[in-house]
């Protein structure tokens, strides 16, 4: 355990990582993710008692098989057990579904980028401005920003751990999905559906940069497209 510890933990660090947030969306995925972990910790514990208590009975002791007994067993465990979980699972759960949806924004307009998937890259047009990339986005710090997602081929999944949950590209619709960075940076993205031999490869970047920096950039593709 001790050996595997630093190597598992090694895990939760680095530009792939959901447990180091950059932005509301994923902050609640992290959130959310942090309490599954609780509670699971928690049922591996009551399950470990059991069998500790189980395994130490004495062979000799009578069995309590009265009905009273059976019925808290399965009333208990096998039905008030898993109702109260999955409940208390979606009551957070639902919420932070919430966060990857396009809803309405108080203040200023969410951002519009279309962004297409195809066996194995991600094209990326910016309707406003009219502007086209390829495997790169670049986004305002702190302003919500939908991607409409389309695909031209096979089901894809865009997914920015750092920013927020991930989402699947389906040909013949658009999804969208909302995601916000906190803090300037540059995030990795990559497919998360498994879509022909080269999607591994088929990774992108997220560039957040702050309002000025983002409206300087606009301009300069603005003069590059002229
Ligand atoms: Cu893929």
């Amino acid at each position: 355990m001790a050996g595997f510890t630093p190597l598992i933990l090694g895990g939760c660090q680095g530009e792939f990582s959901i447990l180091d947030p950059a932005g509301p969306g994923a902050a609640s995925v992290a959130g959310l993710w942090w309490g599954m972990l609780g509670f699971s910790t928690m049922v591996l514990l009551g399950i470990c008692v059991l069998w500790i208590m189980a395994v130490r009975r004495d062979p000799g002791e009578e069995l309590l098989e009265d009905e009273r007994h059976f019925r808290r067993w399965i009333i208990g465990g096998g039905i008030l057990l898993p109702t109260g979980s999955i409940a208390l699972l979606l009551l957070f759960g639902i919420p932070a579904g919430h966060r990857m949806l396009p809803l309405p924004v108080e203040g200023e307009e969410a951002l519009r980028i279309d962004v297409t998937a195809s066996q194995w890259f991600w094209s990326v047009h910016y309707p406003d401005h009219d502007i086209e990339l390829s495997n790169t986005l670049y986004i305002p710090v702190g302003r919500p920003v939908d991607v409409h997602l389309a695909s031209s081929d096979v089901i894809h999944s865009f997914w920015v751990p750092r920013l927020t949950g991930k989402l699947d590209a389906i040909p013949g619709r658009v999804n969208v999905l909302r995601l916000q960075a906190s803090e300037a940076g540059d995030y990795r993205g990559s497919c998360a559906e498994f879509c022909g031999l080269q999607h591994a490869g088929m990774q992108f970047v997220v560039h957040a940069r702050s309002p000025d920096d983002f409206a300087e950039w606009l301009q300069e593709q603005g003069d590059s497209n002229d």
